[in-house]
């Protein structure tokens, strides 16, 4: 459904209307979003509110559950730093490509070297959930032994979020709207900008929680939901759980592998630190996305039905969440370890890593593929496909 600009729908103008229609597919759990470039403005693209989730019901729902649950994600009140304070430490498997950190590591030297400041970043002073700070609002209201279905979406313009809920577990059914081959129960769910989580919960451990973000910071500052037992009243009580790696692979088909591709791609993502105008500039082996047209060449050159291996390779030290317009692909290697079987449209590639991902070409027309990170995305971080 992607139609961004750049792939030829023209955006909806200010104060008019546009009607579209579609089939919707694949079922799951969809996002919608504006997808202008907001640039140096703080006011516009994903920093405001124009964010929401889709869910598309499947034609065969077996209803494993009592409930049903959405949750929204959305940071207010965006300002610029230099430098940020972002999790970096996360991500599993967590080894840094040797080759990839001396390109990233030596570029931001000499910038340094050159008297450059960091770029600038994003921080937010409000957080919340359903577009509620934690604390006010309506709590979850549950019963003991309920299983509820959540479906979560980080719908933040630049943010990666976690959520824990203390004494619980989240059975990860899906991500980004697609059925895992493995739904296994994590004590924490991690989510880059744009993904999607779908996850249940049995309440087994009464009391009044707080289902938040693990950074205390911003779960003090809104983000987080109290969860309420029938019968418990009180404070709501959050407790920290243990260390707890996010490995996407933990989902996968048990010693499956996918099947080769037609055509590998190699993609190399650089940071030109505090290059433009005192933001980051990002690349896709070395061009920058043209920040001031909306119209640029495609980049990879697409045959329908053919499978494409894209190596993901980050020489910096941030992490991005790589996202492909019109099409799932499935993660095929993650920081140098196959894997096979998990299906999505966004994938955090760790500062310094390397990711694979395949995607078969079934959805002709021109295809938009960026980092979803507005910050990025809009700074370069961004290029199209083509079919011929
Ligand atoms: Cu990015």
């Amino acid at each position: 459904m992607d139609g961004a600009a750049e792939e030829g729908t023209p955006f909806i103008p200010a104060h008019d209307k546009r009607r579209i229609a579609f089939t919707p597919n694949p079922s799951g759990f969809r996002f919608y979003h504006t997808h202008n470039r907001a640039g140096a403005n703080l006011a516009a693209g994903q920093y405001g509110g124009e964010v929401g989730p889709v869910y598309i019901e499947p034609a065969h729902e077996p209803g494993r559950y009592d409930r049903e649950i959405f949750l929204v994600l959305k940071e207010f009140e965006p300002a610029f730093s230099r430098g940020g304070d972002m999790a970096q430490d996360f991500l599993s498997p967590a080894e840094p490509n040797k080759e990839l950190k001396e390109i990233g590591e030596s570029s931001m030297k000499g910038s340094l070297a050159k008297g450059m400041p960091h770029g600038y970043e994003v921080g937010y002073r409000s957080f919340t959930i359903n577009g509620r700070m934690l604390g006010h609002g309506e709590p979850i209201r549950v019963k003991q032994g309920e299983r509820v279905l959540f479906h979560i979406l980080n719908g933040s313009g630049t943010e990666i979020r976690s959520l824990a809920f203390p004494g619980h577990s989240f059975q990860v059914l899906a991500l980004d709207g697609n059925p895992v081959p493995n739904p296994t129960p994590v004590p924490v769910l991690w989510l880059s900008t744009g993904e999607r989580i779908s996850a249940i919960v049995q309440m087994t451990h009464p009391g009044v929680w707080i289902l938040g973000d693990l950074a205390d910071d911003d779960r003090r500052h809104g983000m987080g939901m109290v969860v309420e037992y029938a019968g418990r009243a009180g404070k709501a009580q959050w407790i920290a759980p243990p260390a707890f790696k996010w490995n996407y692979a933990r989902f996968a088909k048990r010693g499956a592998t996918a099947p080769p591709p037609d055509e590998t791609f190699e993609m190399t993502f650089a940071k030109e630190n505090a290059a433009e105008e005192g933001f980051n500039r990002w690349t896709i082996n070395g061009a920058a996305y043209p920040m001031k047209s909306d119209a640029a060449p495609a980049t990879l050159h697409l045959k329908q039905g053919r499978r494409y291996r894209l190596r993901l390779r980050n020489a910096s030290d941030d992490i991005h969440p790589i996202h492909l317009h019109r099409h799932s692909f499935e993660l095929t290697s993650l920081a140098g370890k196959p894997t096979a079987g998990i299906f999505k449209d966004v994938v955090m590639v760790g500062g310094y890593q390397e990711a694979e991902v395949d995607f078969v070409a079934n959805n002709p027309g021109l295809t938009l593929f960026h980092c979803h990170q507005q910050l990025h995305m809009d700074f370069g971080f961004m290029t199209l496909f083509d079919y011929v």
